[in-house]
């Protein structure tokens, strides 16, 4: 017993709800450190997963790991990214039914590392039956290849996603993955033109350019630097030394070719990356009216071999509708037609995966039946300069952050009406108020943009701007410059909105937001896009948006971080306890109760422990668990009997039966795999 109580002082308790009597912050912290510093990066509440980003390799993730935790009682092995995994599985195939799994965290937290972990489980341990291998393959290989277009470094991540991600993956009546799906959106366009100082462009311009055989980059006159592109050099940090490039465009390359990329295609994708690059070069100069003039024709005419006719495409930048532009706005142009281009690579290699991950097995036990849907979003970031795309990212954390408020407080809610247990609610800070203000209709912050941009000519950032501040004045999450207080208003310029986000304060310029909210593609550009001869940039399939409607059951998994190798920075993890909300989830699942098992699974473990129930109890599983806790002692107000659980109120009460439960099968000698753990 002693041994026991020592084990669990120094590493800590494996489930926050099993914490004796605290629930701090500090008590949360105190936890989670001690946990970190053994190593052990994972601990529950309840079925929540919480996760603290070790920023070092762990030997944890092997094939042997992961057959450990296959198959196995959720709470029977130390918490694991597996076991969530597992869990969502073995619980889809016994209640016949689709899972989600959820993850969320700030930018760096390790959201995207936690969902490629989950899907390699499944895609290796699953049962399998060729030829669904290869789909399985092409799942796991669909990673380098998405990550490659559609991450980028970022101040707060060296591999930050720039586009959220929801995968579907298929399976079975048997339990086998046979396909998979993904749905991306809100890509992150503007970084293709434009990066912010120390950061970088979209991974796969640095792949191509630095990795790429020399015959290709002839064909596609390309030159092997990056410094020699515009696009690539915003940031001034083209090339750094935590990534290798030239390794990782052999990985995408090999990819690409394993999920049925075939020469053609390929040729046609890197044509189009090739074109940007060739446009982010093509520079324009005033000629004595004012007017733009192309200076650089060679990088156009590379263009022009993928787009359309070297005129047609100087006219659009140069021209419009007869009149001629600025080079401000051939510039503009110019930038335009990049995103857009990249844009539709983005949308048609998207497609093109989903279509190689299809399940185009129709016959026999092959047809999906079910699946587990893996949410990755771009995680809440603030920098010194936060703009429309911050903006973006940020309301979608709060639309997480409602969902996971919304779907673990109503399953707690639902568990006790079910069970007939009275219901005691927890005070907790939501995040509605705030999603509110940005998304009301007719009301909300993108409304009134919207409305904005219906203006053109007339409406400006800055009339933008005073139309939020006429509209929000007095809303209690929002602060302006003529609206701050004497204390906060030194730091927020004229043009400048502060929202106070669930997860901090962040300040937003408003340069740029009408602009970017419009996405405006000149009728020119468009039409020269749909006459062009590349497939990739004709086609124009919009990305999907709808993700937040497909969530119906759901794991959490929620994720933290330090940002030292094996550093555990107190303030910084305190921090996203606190506006992750999770001691409040931690009181919401003990209120009252900190523990609930079915009473088949409870009398299953500790009928050692009455002379009644032991070695068999005949009658009713309620009734043996009632006569078992009566004769351990538990005291009437120390829980209570639902229709199908046992809700236990402390811990303590848990942990006395379970210190009598080890000393009992020390001395009948049980092998521990035939009893679950609560733990
Ligand atoms: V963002 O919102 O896309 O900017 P994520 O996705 O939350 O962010 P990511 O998964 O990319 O973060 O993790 C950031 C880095 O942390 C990774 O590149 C790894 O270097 C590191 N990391 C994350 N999880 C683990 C882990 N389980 N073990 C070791 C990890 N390192
Ligand atoms: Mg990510």
């Amino acid at each position: 017993m002693e041994g026991a109580l020592t084990a669990r002082d120094r590493v800590g308790i494996q489930d926050f709800v099993l914490l004796d009597t605290h629930t701090s912050e500090n008590a949360f912290l105190d936890n989670l450190k001690k946990r970190f510093n053994e190593d052990l990066i994972y601990t529950y509440i309840g079925t929540l997963l919480v996760s603290v980003n070790p920023y070092k390799q762990l030997d944890i993730y092997s094939k042997k790991q992961m057959d450990i935790y296959m198959g196995v009682n959720f709470f029977e092995l130390p918490p694991h990214i597996y076991a969530l995994a597992d869990n969502a599985y073995h619980t889809m195939l016994a209640e016949a039914n689709n899972h989600f799994i959820l993850i969320s965290g700030e930018s760096g937290a390790g959201k995207t590392e936690a969902s490629k972990k989950i899907l390699q489980y499944y895609a290796v341990s699953c049962p399998s039956v060729s030829p669904m291998d290869r789909v399985r393959d092409r799942m796991l290989l669909s990673n380098p290849v998405l990550e490659a277009f559609g991450n980028a470094k970022t101040l707060k991540n060296d591999n930050s996603s720039r586009f959220g991600k929801y995968m579907d993956i298929q399976f079975d009546i048997q339990g086998e993955a046979v396909g998979g799906h993904i749905l991306s959106y809100l890509l992150e366009k503007s970084r293709v033109v434009h990066q912010n100082q120390g950061e970088r462009n979209f991974h796969i311009f640095y792949q191509l350019v630095e990795g790429g055989e020399e015959d290709l980059l002839r064909q596609l006159g390309l030159e092997s630097n990056s410094q020699h592109y515009s696009y690539l050099v915003k940031g001034q940090c083209a090339n750094m030394t935590s990534v290798n490039d030239q390794n990782d465009w052999r990985t995408v390359r090999n990819a690409l070719s394993s999920i049925e990329f075939d020469n053609g295609d390929i040729q046609d994708l890197f044509g189009v990356i090739a074109s940007v690059l060739h446009l982010g070069n093509v520079q324009f100069e005033s000629d004595n009216k004012g007017n733009a003039k192309l200076n650089n024709s060679a990088e156009l005419r590379w263009v022009s071999t993928v787009t359309c006719s070297y005129v047609l495409l100087s006219n659009i930048f140069t021209i419009q509708v007869l009149s001629p532009f600025t080079v401000d706005y051939a510039t503009y142009a110019r930038d335009a037609l990049a995103k857009a281009i990249y844009g539709r690579a983005f949308t048609w290699l998207v497609n093109k995966i989903n279509e190689s991950m299809e399940n185009k097995v129709t016959l026999g036990d092959c047809v999906a039946h079910y699946f587990i849907g893996l949410l990755d979003i771009y995680g809440f970031e603030v920098f010194y300069v936060n703009s429309f795309e911050q903006f973006c990212i940020n309301y979608c954390n709060e639309k997480l952050q409602q969902l996971f408020i919304q779907l673990t407080l109503k399953s707690e809610q639902e568990e006790y009406e079910a069970e007939g247990i009275g219901w005691e609610p927890v005070q907790f800070f939501n995040n509605k108020i705030i999603c509110d203000l940005v998304e009301e209709k007719h009301r909300g912050i993108i409304s009134l943009l919207d409305e904005e941009c219906l203006r053109p000519g007339e409406a400006t950032d800055l009339t933008f701007l005073e139309r939020l501040e006429e509209k929000m004045g007095s809303h209690p999450h929002f602060v302006t410059h003529k609206l701050a207080d004497k204390t906060t208003r030194k730091t927020l310029e004229r043009g400048d909105f502060r929202l106070l986000h669930y997860a901090g304060e962040v300040t937003y310029c408003v340069v740029g937001f009408l602009d970017k909210n419009n996405d405006l593609l000149y009728r020119n550009i468009k039409d020269v896009m749909r006459e062009s001869k590349n497939a990739i940039v004709r086609e124009s399939r919009r990305p999907s948006t709808a993700i937040f409607n497909n969530l119906r059951v759901l794991l959490p998994a929620c994720f933290m971080c330090t940002h030292t190798p094996g550093r555990f920075d107190d303030s910084l993890v305190l921090h996203q306890v606190k506006y992750l909300g999770l001691t409040e989830h931690l009181r919401v699942r003990r209120a009252g109760f900190a523990y609930r098992r079915r009473y088949e699974v409870f009398l299953q473990r500790y009928k050692p422990l009455c002379p009644a129930t032991w070695p068999h109890w005949k009658g009713l599983p309620a009734d043996g668990v009632e006569v078992l806790v009566r004769h351990l002692g538990y005291q009437p107000d120390e829980y209570k009997m639902g229709r199908t659980k046992i809700f236990i109120r402390h811990p303590r009460t848990l942990f006395a039966t379970e210190d009598a439960f080890e000393i009992c099968k020390n001395d009948l000698g049980k092998d521990r795999h035939s009893i679950h753990s609560p733990f």
